[in-house]
């Protein structure tokens, strides 16, 4: 019997490409070209499973043209590039990649906190550029973050991380605001209290995001959020582009209505927009949150093993719209 047809849309670990091997007849993309939408679309015909990034958007337009496809699994926690009810109406089965980067995330999103507290790539271009001339009592004076509040908003498991390495690395107090409150063993294990979601604009010194992007979501921080917050404040970003509203942030750093952001993510990115670049009160980096090889490599595992769990024996890891399995011929 011939292997099925698996796509593999982006050059990944070749392990994890050798894994797809044993089972499928795998494309793949070692050298990291970047496809075109119609590219994508081309290289998508006859294939039965394809292994995306947050890169490569699914939804009905492409998935009409790809009507031998049979689940579609994203090397990522968020899956905004999925139109998940297309997907479950055309009987293609949507996995991610949960849990394996939550612990790496949140690191991360603790870095960029302190980073921009404490103003540390501000400080660093200063001393790469030759200023440093002598020692000043106020010289890039940032916020403390041990005993300050945190606020988070978007509870789910990264949001708990966070906040865990909050209250007991930094003795700092949390809040947070979320779709649903958490039940009361998991806010004490966080040691995290619900507020609304002015009360958290109102009261954070250091305000993390880590909601999912979507249409509720988009620009769940503009102008007006940010109007509310504290002008000592800062505003980090490591869920999703679109979430902030990067011009009006732009605009709130250049007044000093806050005092900076951490941003790992942008809206268009990889496009930036300009006036984050020009701005020494913002930390940017090129979304690199996951970003450590043992949990890319979780990963890239996770995706490929949803592809051979579903495509061998109708089990995948972590489906998305499960009802695509009970509703299989
Ligand atoms: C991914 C992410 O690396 O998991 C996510 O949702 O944002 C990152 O960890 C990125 O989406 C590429 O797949």
């Amino acid at each position: 019997m011939s292997k099925l047809k698996v796509l593999v849309a982006r050059a990944v670990f070749p392990e994890v490409i050798a894994k797809l091997e044993q089972h499928f007849d795998v494309t793949s993309n070692p050298a990291d070209e970047p496809w075109s939408r119609a590219q994508l679309i081309g290289k998508m015909q006859g294939m039965t499973g394809v292994f995306t990034t947050g890169a490569e958007r699914i939804d009905k337009e492409l998935l009409a043209e790809c009507p031998q496809l049979k689940i579609c699994a994203n090397m990522a926690v968020g899956y905004n590039n999925f139109d998940v009810d297309a997907m479950t109406a055309q009987g293609v089965l949507a996995t991610n990649a949960p849990d394996v980067l939550t612990e790496t995330t949140a690191d991360f999103g603790f870095a960029l906190l302190m980073a921009t507290a404490r103003r540390m790539t501000e400080s660093e271009h200063y001393l790469r550029a030759g200023k440093w001339q002598r020692w000043s009592y106020d010289m890039f004076a940032g916020s403390d973050v041990h005993g300050a509040t945190l606020g988070i908003l978007g509870m789910g498991r990264i949001g708990q991380g966070i906040a865990r390495r909050g209250a007991y690395g930094f003795g700092m107090k949390v809040i947070y605001h979320n779709r649903s409150r958490l039940d009361a063993a998991t806010e004490g294990a966080c040691k995290a209290a619900y507020v609304s979601k002015e009360e958290l604009l109102k009261t954070s010194d250091h305000l993390v995001l880590v909601l999912p992007y979507s249409a509720s979501s988009h620009h769940a921080i503009g102008a007006a959020e940010i109007a509310q917050m504290k002008p000592s404040a800062n505003l980090i970003n490591i869920a999703r582009g679109g979430i902030v509203d990067d011009a009006a942030l732009a605009a709130a750093l250049r007044d000093r209505r806050i005092a900076g952001a951490g941003l790992d993510v942008f809206e268009g990115e990889p496009k930036v927009h300009p006036d984050l670049l020009t701005l020494p009160n913002v930390v940017l980096t090129p979304h690199i949150a996951s970003a450590t090889l043992p949990t890319r490599l979780a990963m890239a595992n996770l995706a490929a093993d949803n592809l051979i769990g579903f495509l061998t024996q109708g089990k995948p890891l972590t489906p998305l719209n499960p009802a695509v399995l009970t509703a299989r011929p």
